[in-house]
């Protein structure tokens, strides 16, 4: 007999995840992953005009603002056709790039380390599952207190990205055609001061107690693997075409090595299992909900069907939320590359991009983060010698009243994608694919269960009553709720 255990809300801040696992002898046989809020961001933009989308899509969370700026940025770029000149992209590479040191900190040090160490009998340590004495009291006592350095870190991050960014989270410097205040040598010497501090908290705290960890805890390099499909839309452009990258991108299958060009239009959304008018599931294989949706009120958007091309990976009816869908349970839509689920985030960047392949699991994505955080602190460094002191950042684009355009990058936790069409100066239709819907997605039309719930399946739990593995396997995704539901 299964026994089903909730955890909820599993994640430390970002929003709403419950997580629902059966256990039968001692082992996860059924993963649910649900997204408990609705937002609606894609119908809210709808009749907005265009140029409010980067401000409007940036509320979509506090955590990664910078890159929805950035996405929404580049679908309008695309739709009107404006290329920026360099200092912009060096620019909004330093701002994303100050977000994504920022937000790995967090992961780290406020997210996930409280999954592994036995801290003081106080908030926010307690209250949690019995965690092994692996560490002994000295170590213990130094990740403690580089957890409140962590706090620190965090703000000189967001003071870094602040030099450029005017402000951060939210960033208002964001433009289509490029960014809206310029390097100064005075902003330029502020980012590099702040710059040295932070690496040497990235070299000295967080990468050796990266490796600290992962000694610690050996048997997580085995623990939560999936399906090994990963996907990277690729991020910090370093030319104006964006072809060269610092971080490439690319999908590769069951983690073979073998990176294969991305193909946009492979990927499409899917929602049998989420609470969106469309699909339903399976007679032949239902899924026993874990619990319907916090009873929902019967509100309906009806939006008009666009037809664009290259088609986008949702279309209107897929944002109509049908809060009472039987065997629905997720806010969260699925998407798919080729109809299978994919993987994204820092160890899916760094595999793409060669620079990590150990393997894939829990600790592989706590190591591959960190390293990463080393590669994006040592390119700052370079771009800031790259920037023109007078030389221009903003081309004013022609504001086209009918066009449709696509902006794919990364956010800290995987690839994000926006597309947007225009028609009479206004959105007509906008659709966000975030990094946690990649990662945290219901089962697909096909009942496939999403990455995570995949990773999940099959992983020995000591004690059913406190099932610290699962939580270890969920927070190593770093899902953010808040993006997810959007
Ligand atoms: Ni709210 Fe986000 C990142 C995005 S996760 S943190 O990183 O988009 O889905």
């Amino acid at each position: 007999m299964a026994q089903q255990i909730t955890l909820d809300p599993v994640t430390r801040l970002e929003g709403h995840l419950s997580v629902k696992v059966d256990v039968s002898d001692s082992q996860v046989s059924n993963a649910y992953s649900s997204g408990t809020l609705y937002r609606g961001f894609e119908n809210i933009l709808v009749g907005c005009d265009p140029r409010d989308a980067m401000h409007i899509t940036q509320r979509v969370c506090g955590v990664c603002p910078v890159s929805h700026g950035m996405a929404s940025s580049l679908a309008l770029e695309a739709a009107w056709g404006v290329s920026i000149p360099a200092n912009a992209r060096i620019i909004r590479n330093l701002i994303l790039a100050a977000n994504f040191v920022q937000s790995h900190i967090l992961h780290f040090y406020h997210l996930s380390l409280l999954d592994f160490i036995d801290g003081p009998a106080m908030l926010p340590w307690t209250p949690h599952y019995a965690i092994e004495a692996r560490f002994s009291q000295a170590q213990t006592a130094t990740l403690i207190d580089h957890y409140r350095q962590a706090l620190v870190a965090r703000q000189q991050s967001h003071e870094l990205g602040a030099v450029f960014g005017g402000k951060l989270p939210h960033t208002p410097v964001f433009e289509a055609g490029g960014v809206t205040a310029g390097p100064t040598s005075s902003r330029i010497n502020t980012f590099r001061g702040l710059l040295t501090q932070l690496t040497t908290f990235v070299e000295q705290m967080y990468l050796p107690d990266a490796e600290l960890l992962a000694q610690t805890y050996p048997e997580y390099f085995n623990i939560g693997r999936g399906y090994g499909n990963l996907l990277a839309f690729g991020v910090f452009d370093l030319d104006a075409a964006g072809q060269n990258k610092l971080l490439r991108r690319g999908v590769d299958f069951n983690g073979s090595g073998q990176v294969q060009s991305l193909n946009l239009g492979a990927i499409n959304e899917q929602v049998a299992y989420a609470w969106y008018e469309g699909a339903s599931p399976p007679a032949d294989n239902p899924v026993t909900p874990p619990s319907g949706p916090a009873n929902g009120s019967q509100h309906k958007v009806y939006l008009p069907l666009i037809s664009y091309s290259p088609p986008p990976p949702t279309n209107g009816d897929l944002n109509v939320p049908a809060p009472d869908k039987a065997g629905a349970y997720s806010w969260l839509k699925a998407p798919r590359y080729q109809q299978h689920p994919f993987e994204t985030g820092p160890l899916a960047r760094m595999w793409i991009n060669g620079n990590y392949r150990r393997g894939i699991s829990v600790m592989d994505r706590h190591l591959a983060r960190a390293q990463e955080t080393r590669l994006i602190l040592q390119a700052m460094s370079n771009w800031l010698n790259q920037l023109q002191v007078g030389g221009a950042c903003y081309t004013r684009p022609t504001a086209l009243a009918s066009a449709q355009g696509i902006g794919l990058t990364e956010a800290p936790r995987g690839a994000l994608g926006h597309w947007v069409a225009i028609s009479g100066g206004q959105i007509a239709h906008y659709d966000i694919i975030t990094p946690t819907c990649w990662n945290c997605s219901p089962r697909d039309n096909q009942s496939q269960p999403g990455p995570m719930e995949y990773a999940l399946l099959g992983t020995t739990v000591a004690n059913a009553e406190e099932p610290i593995e699962v939580l270890r396997i969920v927070h190593s995704y770093d899902p953010c709720l808040a993006c997810a539901v959007h």
